[in-house]
């Protein structure tokens, strides 16, 4: 007999800005429907294309259920079953024995974003490994330059609400393709421009989002820098200014004014190739609309002066006076002012003194020997995380992980790229199999997820992964045995006043709380500057930049404060030259002439549904976008396959053809799995090399050549 529906309230656990609250339903203990929570301001009752089917996700066949042990050779994917006792047994005993000879340093733990929630993402397993010793991951492929760019200049502020967008006159969305990667806040864009406003939208080619704008701006990649400058001068020498609000607000007027002065937009037009019209009508038009909005994507990042841009950018707003009005100021990533006690989520005080911490955006020079540590790294566990489809310089940590001496865990729901290499695979839950507090990096709001369904096979949620881990090991610590239900109410600061008195009842009611952060309708956090910063002010100059350096901060060196500084950093924003482009690297460039960016796809979440048979259907193979005139003289010809390559690597695809790049630019968006590809996948190509600040990552500052398949 069949029973009744129930429902459970879910959040979507996946890396993206919108975080939905969801509504799961069960049917006979089996998860039937989850669709958008109506009641959620920003979810509004609806998922977008990856999610609308979620439930058939849990229930994918290719599933991991059970553990497994290495049967064939690295990279086979061959595997047989064992017991969870088995394999925990076999980690203790590798991990055991690499910590007695090389010490716990040798022990590597690599997790990334797969995952984003309090209890089950990014930070899931920092307390477990510094109670062990291991060596401190440093993972900067997502934001961290633009963190560091927006704590130098504006300090942890959430800034601008995305919901106060509803309230703006002018768009700006530089470097972001919200009709992909942020739907839900493009709806609001969307309403605002029915409203009237005008939506400009700065990308180098004519993405999705760039097609729905009313003005579409195309810099060539990395040149961002020279166009924001470029912005801040036009605004400066024609006098469009607000003096009162910068007089009060901010640090450096005068410095900045010098630093621009020579970014006339004729000089500017130069590098990023904008005609010096259209930037002296967007300054214009920018700095005299009042409610003007900007909303900087993660993409601005990618290249050497990515950061040095962004700073200008996040300028912008404090010298028109812009923070004055509600739908103005920046929306960038409103995750400061979320009430978590990190320190309890990663334990830092367990970090053995002096412990190493290693950047894993050099993965492959890690574990090939190249980057030349001591001591090396034996054991490598992975969770969360797909690096040979989502980090650098691919075809390298491939080879790294092909060695015999490397001792790999991987925990998962597939068998990844990255899965294929594990001597241990450890199967893992999925949302609606387990529980979690989601925060979030695009709107105010946490939510609540809740298990509604019983785990399939013998996967664990992360949080209980590290709990049997931790057993095994013989640690003590209360934290280890705590429930994800005990995470969650002893990780939230239940007395902040941004949580206004709630208690764990309100989430379980409602599945969702917006912060204490005032009305998105009126609110304006500085219009009377209050700044975070040190001196309390917009920072145009930076003492910090200058004397503390260069600094990860805290979501990606785990969650708390960066003690000491790196090299000094420039104190004023600027333009910083791209380290591949053809004008800034003309020798590279000879072999390898074209740009590349690699955004993200429309139908994957980074690398997952990419196993999905429906799931590329619907996103296509992997294409690469070239202009006529670049497949002209290639020989090129529309759904040709084509070789993309440079001395790091090369990857096939699909020829699409078309003005929607300009000459000198090739487009192929990331998740597509190397397994099922001809060779590879766009990250093969990607350099190790970090941008400007915060070792932010360089996935749009590299040259490759295009060439007809063999
Ligand atoms: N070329 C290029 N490269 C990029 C980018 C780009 O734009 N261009 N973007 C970069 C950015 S912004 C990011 S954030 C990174 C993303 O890099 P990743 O965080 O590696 O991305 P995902 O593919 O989302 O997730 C990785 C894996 O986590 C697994 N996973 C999901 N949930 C769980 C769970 O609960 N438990 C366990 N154990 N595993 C789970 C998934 O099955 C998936 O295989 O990629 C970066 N790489
Ligand atoms: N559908 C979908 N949504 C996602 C994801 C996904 O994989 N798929 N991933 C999630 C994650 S982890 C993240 S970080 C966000 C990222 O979301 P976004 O910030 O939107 O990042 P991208 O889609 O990588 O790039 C956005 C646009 O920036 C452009 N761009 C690239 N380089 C430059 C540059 O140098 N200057 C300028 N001005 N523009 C440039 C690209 O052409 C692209 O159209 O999306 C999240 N949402
Ligand atoms: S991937 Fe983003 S837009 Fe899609 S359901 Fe999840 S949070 Fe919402
Ligand atoms: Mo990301």
């Amino acid at each position: 007999m069949l029973q009744e529906a129930t429902t459970k309230l879910g959040a979507c656990p996946h890396d993206c800005p919108d975080t939905c609250s969801m509504i799961y339903t069960v049917t006979d203990g089996r998860l039937t429907e989850v669709r958008g929570n109506p009641d959620h301001p920003m979810t509004r009752g609806a998922l977008c294309a990856k999610l609308n089917d979620f439930d058939k996700h849990h229930y994918n066949p290719d599933r991991l259920l059970y553990p497994m042990r290495r049967a064939g050779p690295k990279g086979s994917g061959l595997f047989e079953r064992i017991s969870w006792t088995e394999a925990l047994d076999e980690i203790h005993r590798r991990w055991g024995a690499i910590i007695e000879t090389h010490g716990a340093e040798a022990i590597l733990p690599y997790n990334y974003l797969g995952n984003e929630g309090t209890v089950q993402g990014l930070t899931v397993g920092d307390a477990f490994f510094n109670r062990l010793g291991a060596t401190v991951a440093e993972k900067t492929f997502c934001g961290s330059g633009s963190c560091t760019a927006w704590l130098l200049t504006v300090g942890p502020t959430n800034g601008t609400d995305p919901l106060s967008f509803a309230q703006s006159n002018y768009i700006v969305i530089w470097g972001c393709n919200s009709v992909s990667t942020n739907l839900h806040h493009w709806h609001i864009v969307k309403e605002a421009q029915r409203n009237g406003a005008k939506v400009v939208v700065i990308d180098p080619y004519r993405s999705r989002t760039a097609k729905e704008a009313d003005w579409h701006l195309a810099p060539k990649p990395g040149t961002d820098g020279a166009l924001a400058m470029a912005l801040i001068q036009v605004i400066i020498a024609e006098g469009l200014t607000d003096d009162d609000y910068i007089a009060r607000h901010t640090v450096g007027f005068e410095q900045l004014k010098e630093r621009a002065a020579p970014f006339t937009p004729d000089y500017a037009a130069g590098i990023c190739g904008i005609p010096a019209e259209d930037i002296r009508r967007l300054a214009r038009e920018y700095a005299t609309t009042r409610n003007a909005a900007l909303r900087p994507g993660i993409a601005v990042e990618r290249s050497a002066g990515g950061a040095q841009a962004l700073r200008a950018i996040f300028s912008l707003p404090a010298l028109t006076g812009s923070w004055k009005d509600p739908g103005g100021g920046v929306y960038q990533m409103p995750l400061w002012e979320f009430p978590v006690h990190w320190d309890r989520v990663c334990r830092p005080d367990l970090i053995p003194e002096g412990t190493r911490a290693l950047n894993v955006l050099k993965l492959g020079a890690i574990l090939t020997g190249e980057a030349g540590i001591e001591p090396g790294i034996h054991a490598l566990m992975v969770y969360n995380a797909n690096p040979v489809s989502n980090a650098t310089e691919t075809a390298k940590i491939k080879r790294g992980l092909a060695r015999e001496d490397l001792f790999t865990v991987v925990s998962e729901h597939f068998v990844t790229d990255t899965a294929r290499y594990a001597d241990i695979l450890l199967p893992a839950t999925m949302a609606a199999e387990h529980d979690d507090m989601m925060f979030s990096w695009g709107h105010f709001f946490f939510t609540l997820n809740q298990k509604a369904i019983e785990p399939p096979g013998e996967t664990v949620s992360n949080a209980e992964l590290f709990r049997r881990l931790a057993k095994r090991f013989g640690f003590t610590e209360p934290q280890f045995a705590m429930s994800e239900t005990e995470l969650m109410e002893w990780y939230l600061d239940w007395d902040s006043p941004k949580l206004g008195g709630i208690t764990m009842d309100h989430f379980r009611e409602h599945g969702w709380y917006r912060l204490n952060l005032g009305n998105p309708e009126s609110r304006t956090p500085h219009a009377e500057g209050n700044f975070p910063t040190p001196s309390g002010k917009c920072e145009f100059y930076s003492e910090t930049a200058a004397t503390t350096g260069n600094f990860v901060a805290p979501p990606f060196r785990q969650m708390y404060e960066q003690k000491q500084g790196g090299e000094a950093l420039d104190p004023l924003p600027g333009y910083v030259p791209a380290n591949e482009r053809p004008e800034t690297n003309p020798a590279q460039a000879e072999r390898y002439p074209l740009n590349i960016v690699s955004p993200k796809s429309h139908g994957f979440l980074n690398s997952q549904y990419a196993n999905e048979a429906h799931k590329i259907a619907r996103q296509g193979a992997q294409a690469i976008l070239i202009n006529p005139q670049d497949a002209q003289s290639r020989e090129i010809t529309e759904g040709a396959l084509v070789r993309v390559f440079n001395a790091r690597g090369a990857f096939h695809g699909q020829a699409k053809v078309t003005e929607d790049v300009p000459p000198g630019l090739v487009v192929a968006s990331l998740g597509y799995w190397h397994a099922l590809n001809r060779d590879g996948a766009v990250n093969v190509i990607s350099a190790s090399t970090y941008g400007g600040m915060g070792h932010s990552p360089t996935f749009s500052d590299n040259l490759v050549e295009v060439g007809l398949a063999q």
